[in-house]
């Protein structure tokens, strides 16, 4: 290589180096923002919109201290239009979802009985969740319920976000056990668990060492592979393998005497299944079929249209479609609308073609508008870009005396690129 050639080289590096600099200094000056959301919008719309289907989400109080007490309760509905890609709810474990744990979850209870262990959950049918929490690290942190089932992978809810005021240092989580002592979970047993991985780690670094020192894997495995083995068996590692066996059955022994000596009473961590009975069917005079159903691009609007048939005797109307947590309401459901619910998560582009009730026993035909930038937002309308395209959602509707009826819709999408 001559002077000019290395010149030029250098000179090109010089560049190189130049724009990393530069590259480094702009992601550093720019890119600043911090990232709040937890990646619910990347889960696929087919089990945001067709799995676990939530409603009257409450999450509360907005803002509390450390060590006090929240909650996030509401009920589910396990659509009957499961998508054939998700296992089915055989075994389903229900759970919050936050940035790492910020608040203690203290119980579960699902329609009222203690949820801690996975259980089946049948399709079809609603589930109501209390889930009581116990705010352990300040901040604002986003919080989902979430149902984690075997298979499909955890499924979240809707977000809202709480608020933790106070020092993290002041948490404590006193347990009373069934011996009467009392331990806080926060803190109990550290310096023992820190011990004893202390040991273990101790006794892995000593026997990795000693085939370090004499000679390293390298060489030992060459030697293996040409020689065998005989060539290698040396007299002390012998001895020391004795050693190292004796010690950590010694090791295991003696702790598991020392452990029962010191807890007597013990409980195994408890497995099998939670079985909790649905809630009762709640009788619904309302029938509907979906016979069409398209998703226009440009204008950002899912449109239906049902065949709706009232069976009973007080006439209907229809005021909210809810999919993957995001309300669509119209003016009629507005009222039936809590103030708490998260702002971001509703839209108000919900219309009807024929606005007026559906009378007793009368059946027709109507054509549903539910527009919003919240389906972009979402990603949710990258399900038409999914091998089966279908949307599902919650339609409710209200009769004479606010009698609220819901039926879980579900049906294949047809994308329209073009104004029509
Ligand atoms: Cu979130």
């Amino acid at each position: 290589m001559n002077i000019k050639n290395l010149y030029k080289r250098s000179v090109l590096g010089l560049y190189g180096v130049a724009y990393a600099a530069a590259t480094l200094a702009m992601t550093l000056v720019v890119d600043i923002a911090p990232v709040s959301a937890h990646g619910e919008r990347s889960q696929e719309p087919f089990l945001r919109m067709r799995t676990v289907q939530w409603y009257d989400m409450k999450w509360g109080p907005e803002v509390t201290k450390v060590n006090d007490f929240a909650s996030i309760t509401g009920k589910f509905h396990l659509a009957e239009d499961w998508p054939r890609a998700a296992s089915k709810p055989e075994r389903a474990f229900f759970n919050v979802g936050s940035p790492s744990p910020v608040y203690v979850r203290l119980s579960t209870t699902i329609n009222g009985a203690p949820w801690f262990i996975a259980g089946p959950l049948q399709i079809g049918r609603d589930y109501e969740f209390k889930a009581n929490l116990k705010a352990r690290i300040p901040g604002r942190h986003h919080m989902h319920s979430m149902l984690s089932v075997h298979g499909a992978g955890p499924i979240a809810g809707p977000g809202a976000w709480m608020n933790i005021t106070g020092s993290w240092d002041d948490f404590t989580n006193p347990l009373k056990l069934l011996t009467g002592e009392t331990i806080d979970s926060e803190s109990f047993n550290f310096d023992n668990s820190m011990t004893w991985h202390l040991i273990w780690m101790t006794m892995a670094c000593v026997w990795i060492g000693i085939f370090v020192a004499r000679p390293m894997f390298l060489p030992r495995a060459r030697v293996l592979a040409a020689y065998g083995d005989d060539l290698l068996l040396d007299p002390v590692d012998k001895k020391l393998a004795w050693v190292m066996a004796i010690l950590t059955c010694a090791l295991v022994w003696g702790s598991y005497r020392y452990t029962e000596n010191k807890h007597p009473y013990t409980v195994p961590i408890q497995a099998g299944e939670s079985k909790v009975d649905p809630l009762p069917v709640a009788p619904n005079p309302v029938a509907i079929v979906v016979t069409y159903a398209n998703y226009d691009v440009p204008g950002r609007a899912l449109r239906v249209t049902l065949e709706v048939t009232n069976n009973g005797d007080s006439a209907v109307k229809f005021g909210e479609f809810t999919t993957a947590g995001i309300r669509f309401i119209n003016a009629f459901g507005r009222q039936y609308l809590d103030s708490g619910y998260p702002r971001e998560l509703i839209a108000v582009g919900l219309t009807f073609d024929d606005e007026t009730p559906v009378q007793p026993g009368e059946t027709k035909t109507i054509k549903m508008e539910a527009k919003d930038a919240l389906w972009e937002i979402q990603r949710l309308m990258a399900l038409l870009g999914d091998p089966e395209s279908r949307f599902g959602g919650l339609l409710m509707s209200w009769d004479e005396d606010g009698n609220r009826h819901i039926n879980s819709i579900a049906g294949p999408v047809i994308p329209v690129f073009t104004k029509l």
